[in-house]
């Protein structure tokens, strides 16, 4: 998987890849900008689902693969589901996919429009064809995120209910389904932070790659973000959820894992956002390769170790 060491005068929990941004803007014809994106292992290389917001600057998806999780092949034309019913079937946007592997296939979460944004799901075992399901919840939803595998006999969702706009407001959910189709047992996992506590996480938070399981507990890296006087910043951290019932908060990073500060995390579409989407690990390391997208416009990655984070999450924990 892609890595890179620790630069010697690095702070930080984790560090940026020093090639940053992997993927530019313009990498497709038709690209305006190419974010919040998501991959995994597959084959002999990686394969992933790619948010690509066109030059007419409509969201779409695209399958990318890679030998080496840092140069994408993403093809030129979007994802076209199929096998959806007729009246869930019409594409009208899509963005900030997921991928997840589960028990025989791949999964792909991301937020659907279907009468406002909501969390739309599909499955593949190609990266060609992507059969479409029933999208999980009533809008307004988004940040759908499976974990890698069942909980309690069934699959499990976090999610973020919002409203149809740049949402003010947002806790994270848990979910489960019996088949991917009918989501129950809705509980509440967290809410912003307290302003005093950790204001980079006080205005709305939202889960980011598919949670890893350690012995600690699920880590859960996600997204929070402050209302400043500039608009929105997202950061990302850090949390350790229950095991058994993931909807419990065991600890919750209240310093951020990284903050918008370089460049390309400052300036472009929407300056100020560090997004995380996915994250590839090697359990023999410990190794953790996080892919962000950055100001809505380019896609980046940085690097830690799961131990590492986990011990920070218990050592700055605001829960
Ligand atoms: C959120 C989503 C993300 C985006 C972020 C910052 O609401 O739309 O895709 O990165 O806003 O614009």
């Amino acid at each position: 998987m892609p890595w890179e060491d620790k630069p010697a005068n690095e702070k930080g929990v984790i560090w940026r890849y020093s090639a940053n941004p992997i993927i530019p803007r313009d990498l497709l014809s038709t690209s305006n900008s190419i974010f919040n994106s998501a991959v995994v292992p597959f084959g002999d290389g990686y394969a992933g689902v790619f948010r690509c917001d066109d030059t007419n600057r409509r969201m779409r998806l695209h399958a990318g693969f890679s030998r080496d999780g840092i140069h994408w092949n993403i093809e030129e034309d979007d994802i076209r589901l199929t096998g959806a019913d007729a009246e869930v079937g019409t594409w009208v946007y899509g963005y900030d996919p997921r991928v997840v592997w589960i028990d025989d296939r791949y999964y792909i979460t991301w937020c659907n429009g279907y009468h406002g944004p909501t969390i739309g799901c599909a499955w593949t075992t190609d990266f060609k064809t992507f059969h479409q399901l029933e999208n999980a919840f009533l809008p307004f939803n988004r940040n759908g995120v499976l974990f890698p595998r069942k909980i309690n006999g069934n699959f499990a969702m976090l999610s973020r209910p919002s409203d149809n706009g740049h949402t003010p407001f947002g806790d994270i959910f848990y979910s489960e389904s019996p088949d991917m189709k009918f989501w129950g047992r809705h509980r509440h996992v967290m809410s912003p932070a307290k302003f005093e506590d950790s204001a980079w996480q006080c205005t709305k938070i939202g889960a980011g790659p598919i949670p890893i399981e350690t012995a600690a507990g699920w880590l859960l890296i996600y997204h929070g973000v402050l209302a400043s006087c500039n608009g929105f910043v997202y950061s990302f951290g850090s949390a350790l959820l229950d095991p058994h019932e993931p909807w419990k908060v065991l600890a919750r990073s209240g310093p951020y894992l990284l903050s918008p500060q370089k460049d390309y995390e400052c300036m472009g579409d929407v300056p100020n956002v560090t997004f995380p989407c996915a994250a590839l690990h090697d359990p023999a390391t410990g190794r953790l390769a996080i892919y962000y997208g950055c100001a809505d416009t380019v896609t980046s990655l940085a690097f830690g170790y799961i131990d590492e984070i986990v011990a920070f999450t218990k050592r700055t924990s605001i829960v």
